[in-house]
């Protein structure tokens, strides 16, 4: 009998979610979550013929150096950045991600962080906590309204798209800025309007970035766009933490030249910027928005359809549910 695939999961997930791999494959799942070091994910890789991982996980040209066997690299996540698609296309791997299963519990999230900002949620917990309602007066903690404001969204595509849906329930004006626009029907059921990056800064009460992260948006929000937002304005930020400049951020907010932020994501996480721990007007949470538990599931679920089927089993074989250089040539 000749010998099974073997593939790795490089971070503790849903054991029960991942059995199916157990009825093709040989399983080699990490214990405990864990930064591999590039020369261990190399040499478990070298051992492999896909693997399945996480935003925890770079994996570009030197961790799949000398892979002969590895054919597929499914990311547990729709945002593949810690993936080089161009290494892994050019040695024949196929890479996948997971989108669609996240959009409504990531948009859901993004809101919420928007209008905790907005109403200044997380400094008003740490207010009672600390014992200070003592002093409470009619103007403390005052936030800015959410319902009948601007909302303004950086990156129009599913999670977009559907926090867009969300605000027509508020009673919010959209505006979005994307690399392209969308058709007049998307555009319709979303009830936004497309404006120039600028015109979107200019006109924002609630800006809400949900755009991919390449090497384009790094920094995109700098210290001249922050500065063309309204000071009452705020910024809130579930795509990936290197699209925004975190010490211009503080700059800002220090300033009172932005009203406040709510941050998931972070351009050194898990490490934050200290300065932004020293914000009143900020709320931060560990990178969570998609998760929910059915969220979560269903995200793993996802990348073992895409491995298996990868990997040529299952009901897929060949056909993977969603790739992302979907047209590379098989090497298998
Ligand atoms: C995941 C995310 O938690 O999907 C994404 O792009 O950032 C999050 O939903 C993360 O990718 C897990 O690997």
């Amino acid at each position: 009998m000749s010998e099974r695939p073997r593939v790795w999961v490089s971070q503790p997930l849903f054991a029960d979610v991942l059995a199916r791999l157990g009825e093709h494959f040989e399983v080699e799942a990490t214990r405990e979550v864990t930064r591999h070091e590039p020369a261990a994910v190399n040499a478990i890789l070298r051992r492999m013929d896909g693997a399945l991982v996480t935003l925890n996980d770079p994996i570009g040209a030197e961790q799949i150096a000398g892979a002969q066997r590895l054919r597929a690299i499914a990311n547990v996540g729709v945002g593949y950045n810690n993936l080089d698609i161009a290494a892994l296309s050019a040695a024949g791997i196929l890479a996948s991600n997971t989108p669609d299963v996240l959009t409504e519990t990531t948009a859901d999230f993004g809101f919420a962080l928007m209008m905790a900002a907005a109403r200044r949620m997380s400094e008003a917990e740490r207010w009672l906590r600390d014992g200070q309602w003592q002093r409470w007066s009619f103007d403390s903690l005052l936030g800015a309204d959410v319902h009948g404001a601007t909302l303004a969204i950086l990156g129009m595509g599913r999670i977009g798209q559907a926090i867009a849906r969300r605000a027509t329930g508020f009673g919010m004006r959209t505006l979005y800025h994307n690399r392209s626009r969308l058709p007049a029907a998307v555009e319709a059921e979303c009830k936004a309007q497309y404006v120039g990056f600028d015109e979107l800064l200019a006109r924002a009460d609630h800006l809400v970035l949900v755009l991919p992260y390449s090497p384009q948006s790094h920094h995109l929000i700098d210290a001249a766009a922050l500065a063309k937002l309204r000071p009452h304005a705020t910024l809130t930020n579930i795509a990936r933490g290197g699209i925004v400049d975190e010490d211009a951020l503080c700059d800002a907010l220090e300033h009172d030249r932005l009203g406040a932020a709510g941050l998931d994501v972070y351009e050194g996480e898990p490490r934050l910027n200290p300065r932004l721990l020293q914000q009143r007007r900020v709320v931060l949470t560990p990178h969570i928005a998609s998760g929910s538990l059915a969220t979560r599931r269903a995200m793993v679920a996802l990348a073992v359809d895409n491995l298996i089927a990868a990997l040529g089993f299952g009901p897929r074989a060949g056909d993977p549910p969603s790739p992302i250089n979907g047209g590379i040539r098989d090497r298998g």
